[in-house]
């Protein structure tokens, strides 16, 4: 039996067909198809944020918290160029999310017709895959196909451009084609598979290091090899350093964790890299936020890279050794190849690298409490979203994680506004788990308007900012190295309880540190969305830093006394 459909309608049922339960969008113009036909549709809930860009985040924070595909739509021109921010965010930290977006009708494209933009040709390089849909005949091909690339292999965000006119197509859909179906594959990105003598050799290199590190990235997570990872650093003994997009992907209660490396790791991450003479990196990129000066990096180590993208090995570091493939498939081959061992004397010399935490924040405000009060007030299965800045480096420090992927931040692209939307999608993907979205007063601020979507639509986010009344994080630069010229960084908020009250949510002010524990389980309490402003000390720095472009060796650990000029 077959049935008439419209290239709408039929998108909806492909979207069932692929198990989408929740889409974040905008409507308009040329994406009004599709939007009559989703009441059709009740298993595609649909929530309406206040920005387009939201609706990128929101399914980026949905794909990162479900592992499945995040999905968001949006009308042609303003509404496509909207999502470019969301997408880009989503490429840079291998995040499965399919965008759709309204075209103009066929016989317009090229013509500068109203609200046409060219958002192939703007998303091609910040996609994993960005298609026009030129035919309703290609329609089911081209969707299926979009949400295999979107996950296949290393995730990454795929944009569907559908005119206007191919959403009012119509044509015969018969019950074998709606049957599931996913797009197969065949044929396209072959996963490499390990050699087996790249397991052997890295397992020799693994037993003859006297000073052997493992670096855990991204794609334990998004790979699932908590138990492979964790499993393989108890059987050798050796420290585990997790990057920022890796935090949560190993305990960090474990007694061989050892922190988080880089531009803000901590000293002794830093300098147990710089020692190491093996580093088994899983799921990572090395980027420069990480590696600090690339010439500098690790001098001793012989890097083994495992990642899934064979375009990441050797891309930012030489490597000793690559292992192209799932994260969670190699690191159990290599656990059932490495003999057991200890790493003793070696985590006892990195115990001697670590440097006393020194009182870096006047009066009791202190992010480490903060967090310890958020922590505490939440319980068990919280996800933590964080935004970009000052405060994104002490929630990924201070708040210590030990439940599996429960910090979600934008590493890649260091997305300011990224946190409140972020989290919404995450509400979708664990709606019985509290989520926390921690901003700083500057990135609060690029997204505040989807407190609204959360008031509309029931989404019971919580909502933290740490006001220090600067862009502190490019403050603390321009305390470091521009001579303390504090240019464009003083920033202005409104008042945020009063704010939350304009919405009708709750909203908390905390000023000093008897308050934060009440606000906190407060606003933990309330059934729907609830704010609460944390005042912190304006000119707090985060320590250590290794100055951009500098080696992991030299880290600042105190501002300048003098300022230096540049
Ligand atoms: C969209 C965007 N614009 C600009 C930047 C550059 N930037 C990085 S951190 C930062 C300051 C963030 O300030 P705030 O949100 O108040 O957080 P804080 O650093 O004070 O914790 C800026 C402007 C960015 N990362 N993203």
């Amino acid at each position: 039996m077959t049935e008439l459909l419209s290239g709408a309608q039929l998108l909806c049922r492909l979207l069932e067909e692929q198990g989408v339960d929740v889409l974040f969008g905008y409507p308009g113009g040329a994406i009004m198809p599709f939007y009559h036909a989703l009441p059709e549709a009740p298993r595609l809930r649909h929530v309406l944020v206040r920005h387009e860009q939201a609706a990128a985040h929101a399914a980026d924070g949905y794909a990162r918290a479900s592992g499945r595909p995040g999905v968001c739509v949006a009308t042609s021109g303003p509404g496509a160029t909207n999502l470019v921010t969301g997408l880009a965010t989503a490429q840079m930290d291998s995040s499965p999310v399919v965008a759709i977006t309204g075209q103009v009708p066929r016989t317009m494209i090229g013509r500068d017709a109203f609200q046409e933009t060219d958002v192939i040709g703007i998303t091609l390089p910040i996609t994993k895959h960005s298609v026009l849909v030129d035919d309703i005949t290609e329609l089911a091909d081209k969707v299926r196909e979009a949400f295999h690339i979107a996950t296949e292999g290393r995730p990454g965000p795929v944009l569907i451009d559908i005119p206007k006119d191919v959403q009012n197509q119509r044509m015969e859909w018969g019950e074998d084609d709606s049957a599931v179906r996913r797009y197969d594959g065949t044929g396209r990105g072959a996963v490499l598979r390990p050699v087996a003598e790249g397991i052997q050799a890295a397992a020799e290199l693994v037993a003859r290091a006297r000073r052997p590190l493992l670096m855990a990235g991204h794609g334990v997570i998004l790979a699932g090899a908590y138990a492979e990872v964790q499993a393989l650093a108890e059987k050798t003994g050796m420290p585990v350093i997790t990057t920022l997009l890796g935090i949560s992907g190993f305990p960090e209660s474990h007694p061989l964790h050892l922190g988080m490396p880089g531009m803000h790791g901590e000293v002794h991450v830093n300098r147990a890299i710089q020692h190491a003479d093996v580093i088994l990196g899983i799921g990572l990129r090395f980027d420069d936020r990480v590696t600090g000066n690339t010439a500098g990096f690790a001098p001793q180590a012989r890097i083994i890279h495992v990642d899934l993208d064979p375009s990441e090995i050797g891309k930012n570091v030489p490597v000793a050794l690559g292992l192209v493939g799932d994260a969670r498939d190699i690191t159990a081959r290599l656990l059932e190849a490495v003999s057991p061992r200890d790493c003793d004397a070696w985590r006892e010399e990195i115990r001697s690298f670590a440097r006393e935490r020194r009182e870096q924040y006047r009066g009791d405000m202190a992010p480490e409490a903060i967090l310890a009060a958020i922590r505490s007030g939440s319980g068990e299965g919280t996800t933590v979203v964080s935004d970009v800045g000052q405060h994104q480096m002490w929630v990924a420090k201070l708040y210590g994680y030990h439940e599996r992927n429960s910090h979600i931040s934008s590493g890649g692209l260091g997305t300011m506004g990224f946190a409140v939307p972020a989290a919404i999608g995450v509400h979708f993907a664990r709606p019985d788990r509290p989520v926390w979205a921690i901003s700083g007063d500057g990135g609060f601020q690029m997204n505040m308007q989807e407190i609204a979507t959360m008031v509309q639509e029931g989404i019971p986010v919580k909502m933290a900012i740490f006001n220090n009344g600067y862009l502190g994080m490019v403050r603390q630069w321009q305390q470091f190295f521009h001579g303390r010229r504090y240019s464009a960084t003083p920033i202005w908020s409104p008042d945020y309880v009063k704010l939350a009250a304009a919405y009708g949510i709750a909203g908390y002010r905390v000023e000093d540190a008897r308050q934060m524990d009440e606000a906190v389980v407060r606003a933990v309490r309330d059934p729907g969305p609830a704010l609460v402003e944390f005042l912190i000390e304006q000119e707090a720095n985060v320590f250590p830093m290794i100055p951009p472009g500098g080696s992991l060796s030299e880290p600042i650990e105190a501002a300048p006394a003098v300022a230096p000029v540049p």
